[in-house]
């Protein structure tokens, strides 16, 4: 181009924006999905069969540690009840409509048989060095574990674009009667380094609460193990991914985003997360949902009170329930595995055993997550709170907490 077409361009352009400024509050632009599905969900919508919409948001943020590390994290946020808020487009925007960013995100919970929208926002990276290559990246949700048509799979491309800053995709989903246990959402653009950066979430299906698979419970857990490498999370923030998706070397390991503390007080540790101490009173069964996300690192779930019964596995009912008290579990799988805590006070067999009121720990086997950061014993840990039925609230619904 000459110096003089280019000279026109730009007075062309600067001509184009006099007469049509742009908007300091455009819409985010939205990526039209299938059309069929579009329609069929539009009837449903008409006629006021969608259960819920939920609006999540990616971001980046820094979240801290239990040993005051505060470390750099992708991930996906909402504001209050996953209402739509529009378009993020500033910091200050961000942190006065959207809770913080936590890793994992927060659960999603649906119900078998229902319709469901799932709206997906980019609100843009915040925290990053202004040359960082990964300023301008897309995402997506895949719902790890549903068997979803290409539409609403997340796989980038295949066939509708994944979701870069200032953009908006809807899943449409219908929960078939027959569905039901512990699944995930996480992004699947740049799967390697965008997962292990932190965008995952627990997504849980039931046909009727307190039950599963035909078995009923009195509480639930939901642990999600994974697990971080702090500083290839600077790497991005600071340059971008340059050619070092073998680098990821895991200094991180965590329960729900969170690792155990040798100073009990600490608000930060494993145990003083309401989600992720268990508590549970004398006769109570507990179901926890054990869920791992990871780079190479394969947790060994050991609790040292009690043998669980494995009931489920990536959200199918396993025809042999079996008992264990070690339990592997690799990146993307799930298990479902019900914890009787026996009724301590009516019956006392063995003296020495670990039933009964009181703490017992429950923790990552593979002894290479307990070290976080190289220091024993910061890793994925947390304790069974065994309290005598005469401790439990009388209102069935209250919070042990
Ligand atoms: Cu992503």
């Amino acid at each position: 181009m000459t110096h003089q077409k280019k000279l026109s361009a730009i007075i062309f352009l600067i001509v184009l924006f006099a007469i049509f400024p742009i908007k300091s509050h455009a819409e985010e632009k939205f990526i039209i999905g299938d059309k069929k599905l579009e329609e069929a969900f539009s009837t449903l919508h008409k006629e006021g069969q969608i259960e819920k919409e939920f609006h999540l948001y990616v971001t980046d943020g820094y979240q801290e540690m239990a040993d005051g590390e505060f470390i750099y994290f992708w991930g996906f946020t909402h504001a209050k009840e996953f209402a739509n808020v529009g378009e993020i487009k500033t910091k200050e925007e961000r942190a006065d409509k959207l809770l913080p960013l936590k890793v994992p995100g927060d659960e999603i919970r649906l119900t078998s048989g229902k319709n469901y929208v799932v709206v997906l926002h980019n609100a843009g990276w915040y925290e990053t060095e202004e040359h960082s290559g990964i300023n301008h990246v897309a995402h997506t949700i895949h719902f790890h574990g549903l068997d979803l048509i290409p539409a609403v799979d997340g796989v980038p491309d295949l066939p509708y674009p994944s979701v870069f800053p200032g953009e908006k995709y809807r899943y449409l989903l219908t929960i078939p009667d027959d569905i039901e246990g512990s699944y995930m959402g996480h992004c699947h653009v740049d799967t390697t380094n965008h997962l292990m950066a932190g965008m995952y979430f627990p997504l849980i299906i039931e046909k009727t609460p307190n039950e599963i698979y035909g078995y009923t419970f009195d509480r639930e857990y939901t642990l999600v193990l994974s697990e971080v490498d702090s500083e290839y999370m600077e790497m991005l923030r600071e340059e971008g991914n340059i050619r070092r998706g073998l680098d990821w070397k895991s200094n991180y390991f965590m329960l729900n985003g969170r690792i155990f503390m040798d100073n009990i007080h600490n608000p930060l540790s494993t145990i003083n997360d309401p989600k992720t101490r268990i508590v549970a009173y004398e006769g109570e069964t507990v179901l926890i949902r054990l869920m791992a996300i990871g780079y190479n690192h394969i947790f060994a779930w050991h609790p040292h009170g009690f043998h669980g019964l494995v009931i489920g596995t990536d959200g199918r009912k396993l025809s042999s329930p079996y008992e264990k008290d070690t339990l592997l579990i690799g990146s993307g799988e799930r298990y479902d595995i019900l914890y009787k805590i026996p009724d301590f006070s009516s019956k006392r067999e063995c003296l020495s055993c670990n039933y009964g009121p009181g703490i017992s720990i429950a923790h990552d086997h593979n002894m290479m997550g307990m070290v976080s950061q190289g220091i024993y014993p910061h890793g994925p840990m947390t304790i069974f709170d065994v309290r005598p039925k005469s401790m439990k609230p009388k209102n069935k619904n209250s919070s042990p907490h």
